[in-house]
């Protein structure tokens, strides 16, 4: 059926039925619709710069509902319909779209007449005589050197091109380069041509497949075996308002708990309680930060969801306390299948009140998988979200914090999901499973987030799916679930992580060291440098192999390994406001450099380096043995984190060193980092001074800081405070000015700031007008003064210039 679809889209030739000549065109409001003799075609203004697409054979167009865009009215703009010769033309403040009169092909240019999206064949569609509605299709032209990006979570190169891919939630145990389907659904891609950048949302939850250009190179093909045609253009032309506009579009991940941002440590499965609570003491004794352990399946009554095995865990309240005083949240997993057992009050429940999900002839979708024979909760239902989400509370009530939703594919053990033929809710819309398979992970992590929203108002829910659709980043974060421990597996974790957050996913992270099989300790060491530098932190492993902890290795790895976990700490004001920018404004976290520099033709293969935020930009060593590796820099100055070194970026690649204690990161010149000292959990970060390093660069540079209480939702009420930095340098002097907006004040007085690069052999640094006493910071060498953290604003004068202006 799969390879029928494929080679149909690559030849064009299915029993296609497409649009004839445009008829009528009609506008009702920020709507147009174009009509042949049979069928129509919408186009929606959401926004200045994003276009809605639809396509309604016979003219009728399905519900608009959709679970992943976030409810309209965007901004609404106004815009004239006018018709020319050959079609119609829509102007939007930022470029025109046309729909020719000829099969109603779209097509969108700018001002200067670039072309970005361009329909190739267009809209067409085939009657699906087995489930009813139609097979959606949709083509457009490839160009030279076009690049695509996108799709959440593949096991590939960061470029798209030349391959096709499908979108059908798979528990992919121990995938490879390649493998597709994978867990998550997010039909979204970018295209970048001579430069310009748009995007694609292709918003439909059937089995959908996209082609770019495996067949014929200068055609992309996406379709949907049901469903509707909808999809959404978005305008660039940089990446970055591209993805940002998509974030927004399908909603950005709200601010999670510090914790969830400190090291994670897991492992299938720690039990009993001993075992924990050695765990807990091992990592305190090496002095290796932490802030959360998992349980996994075992932890349960005979896999039964929201019960404990009490032989392993006698009195979980008692343990989950003990661990919470030594900083450690617990977290624990559930998965989606219910176990069939009367005396089991989940199911009972469940099955009273008719919340499991049935088949086409009403007979109980059953099927094995952890607990034996099981129902599934159907998530798409409303009422069933509710319920599952107040069971939570006696886990909430026993201290767990953190929910890990597993198997939400879903996944059943021997058919690997569930058959077609499954009824669900779907919000009352109702659908087969080949409507709701791609959602059902995403309804369950929702379920999660909103049930512990209601449950605990006040405070900030973690959970952590595998499955996923578009807009799932509004409710969990995830992992991008079972990887080996290979190196090539880090070099796709280091790729899927970047490909994610393009996706507007950017709260994610993979299984350091590699879920199955046994990493030696040097990619294990490797894989801890990575992950440090992903969103989501957390080092996973199977029961069937070797414990996996940071000090398993022994010397010097345990050092290495501490080392970079302390940095990951050090640099927590700095990831907390990265995960603000992508709250609020829906920047990304991770940032391949071709999102920096997509005007360099070169960058749009490069998958390597990436910057976390817009001031880090690190390079993962990826190959076994290496003790350095090529690296290339984007335009502007950079520091070599630790030895300080400056850097020319935008030219050619050049050489670093990188013995295994190392990896290359870099600090955009220019940049102020607030930095944590080190703390062994997040639950220490309370002092009475925070760190700031100064960058120095002959250029000006803005920098920031976000700051709020850390666990609660006061930052809707805009209880926070963002702080602005704004460096500038002059002939013989640089300065930072700070602006501080927002109500939230921390418990800190002052600020340590370091100074990195001071190009002046003599100078004095004034603080609102006053010299400051100059310090050397013991541990590095570098200028330092210690000074209030109201100040405005900070001068570094050079002497010697000073000196030069008196007369001779
Ligand atoms: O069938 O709960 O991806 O992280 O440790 C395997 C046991 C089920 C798969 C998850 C993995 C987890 C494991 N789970």
């Amino acid at each position: 059926m799969i390879e029928s679809f494929w080679s149909a889209a690559a030849a064009a030739s299915v029993t296609k039925q497409a649009f004839g000549s445009i008829a009528t065109a009609e506008t009702k409001g920020q709507t147009h619709i174009f009509k042949d003799v049979n069928s129509s075609l919408e186009l929606t203004i959401i926004s200045e710069n994003i276009v809605r697409v639809r396509v309604a054979p016979h003219s009728t167009f399905l519900p608009d509902f959709s679970y992943g865009r976030q409810p309209y009215p965007f901004a609404p703009c106004a815009t004239q319909l006018e018709s020319t010769e050959t079609g119609y033309e829509l102007k939007m403040p930022n470029f025109t779209v046309s729909v020719a009169k000829e099969g109603m092909l779209f097509k969108v240019t700018d001002a200067e007449g670039n072309i970005f999206a361009e329909d190739e064949s267009g809209a067409f569609w085939e009657e699906n005589n087995d489930y009813g509605g139609y097979n959606v299709y949709s083509s457009k032209k490839i160009r030279p050197d076009e690049y695509h990006y996108g799709l959440g979570d593949k096991a590939s190169d960061l470029s798209l091109t030349g391959k096709r891919y499908s979108l059908w939630s798979t528990d992919a145990y121990a995938f490879e380069r390649g493998t597709d389907p994978l867990y998550r659904n997010y039909p979204f891609y970018v295209g970048l041509h001579t430069g310009k950048a748009y995007g694609v949302f292709f918003d439909n939850t059937y089995r959908t497949h996209f082609d770019f250009g495996s067949g014929n190179s200068g055609r992309l093909t996406y379709f949907a075996e049901g469903g509707e045609l909808c999809y959404y253009y978005i305008h660039g032309p940089h990446m970055m308002d591209v993805v940002k506009r998509f974030s927004h579009l399908t909603g950005t991940t709200p601010m999670p708990p510090l914790w969830a941002l400190g090291y994670h440590q897991c492992r299938w499965s720690y039990y009993p309680e001993a075992k924990l609570l050695e765990l807990a003491k091992t990592f305190r004794e090496q002095r290796i930060p932490c802030d959360a352990l998992y349980l996994d399946i075992d932890y349960m009554d005979g896999y039964r969801c929201f019960t404990w095995n009490n032989e392993h865990f006698p009195n979980p309240k008692q343990m989950i306390s003990q661990l919470k005083e030594q900083g450690f949240r617990t977290v624990v997993i559930i998965d989606p299948g219910i176990k069939v057992d009367p005396e089991y009050p989940v199911f009972a429940e469940g099955s009273e009140k008719g919340y499991f999900c049935r088949r086409g002839d009403d007979y109980f979708m059953e099927g094995p998988v952890w607990p034996g024979r099981c129902q599934f909760p159907d998530f798409t239902n409303p009422e069933v979200r509710t319920w599952w989400g107040s069971l939570h509370a006696s886990l909430l009530d026993d201290g767990v914090e953190g929910f890990w939703n597993d198997m939400n594919e879903p996944s059943v053990f021997g058919s690997g999901t569930f058959p077609n033929d499954v009824r669900h809710n779907y919000e009352g819309y109702r659908g087969s499973h080949r409507k709701a398979h791609n959602v059902y992970g995403m309804q369950m992590a929702r379920a999660t987030y909103e049930g512990l929203r209601r449950l605990r108002p006040g405070r900030r829910p973690m959970v952590i799916t595998r499955s996923a659709y578009a807009g799932t980043q509004r409710y969990a974060s995830c992992w991008t679930g079972d990887n080996i421990a290979t190196w090539d597996h880090l070099r796709l974790a280091n790729v899927q992580c970047q490909r994610l957050a393009m996706s507007g996913f950017s709260f994610a992270g993979s299984d350091i060291g590699g879920f199955t099989g046994n990493p030696t300790p040097e990619l294990f060491t490797r894989w801890i440098q990575l992950g440090t530098f992903h969103p989501f932190m957390r080092a996973h492993s199977a029961g069937d192999t070797p414990e996996r902890e940071p000090w398993s290795h022994g010397e010097p790895y345990t050092s290495i390994n501490r080392k970079f976990i302390e940095l990951r700490y050090r640099l927590l004001p700095y990831i907390y406001s990265a995960f603000w920018e992508n709250h609020k404004y829906g920047f990304p976290i991770l940032r391949p450099v071709v999102m920096m520099e997509q005007e360099a033709q070169n960058n749009s293969w490069r998958q390597d380096e990436f910057t976390f935020g817009d001031k880090i930009l690190v390079c993962p060593i990826l190959e076994e043995g290496a003790t350095g590796r090529h690296i290339y820099l984007p335009k502007g100055k950079w520091y070599y984190y630790g030895s300080y070194e400056i850097l020319e970026g935008g030219k050619e690649e050049l050489y670093v060193e990188a013995p295994l204690d190392v990896m290359p990161i870099f600090i955009r010149a220019g940049s102020v980092i607030p930095e944590y000292p080190v703390i062994q959990h997040t639950g220490e970060a309370q002092f009475r001074e925070l760190s700031l390093s100064i960058y120095y660069a002959d250029y000006a540079a803005n920098s920031f800081l976000y700051e709020d209480h850390g666990d609660t939702f006061a930052y809707e009420q805009e209880i926070y405070t963002e702080k602005h930095f704004q460096y500038e340098a002059q002939e013989g002097s640089f300065s930072i000015a700070q602006n501080v907006a927002g109500m939230f004040t921390p418990r800190y007085d002052t600020y340590y700031m370091k100074f990195i690069g001071i190009p002046f052999a003599k100078y004095t640094i004034e603080v609102d007008g006053r010299v400051a006493d100059i310090l050397v910071d013991p541990e590095t060498q570098l200028t330092a003064i210690h000074v209030f953290k109201s100040f405005s604003k900070i001068v570094v004068r050079d002497l010697a210039e000073k000196k030069a202006e008196l007369p001779a």
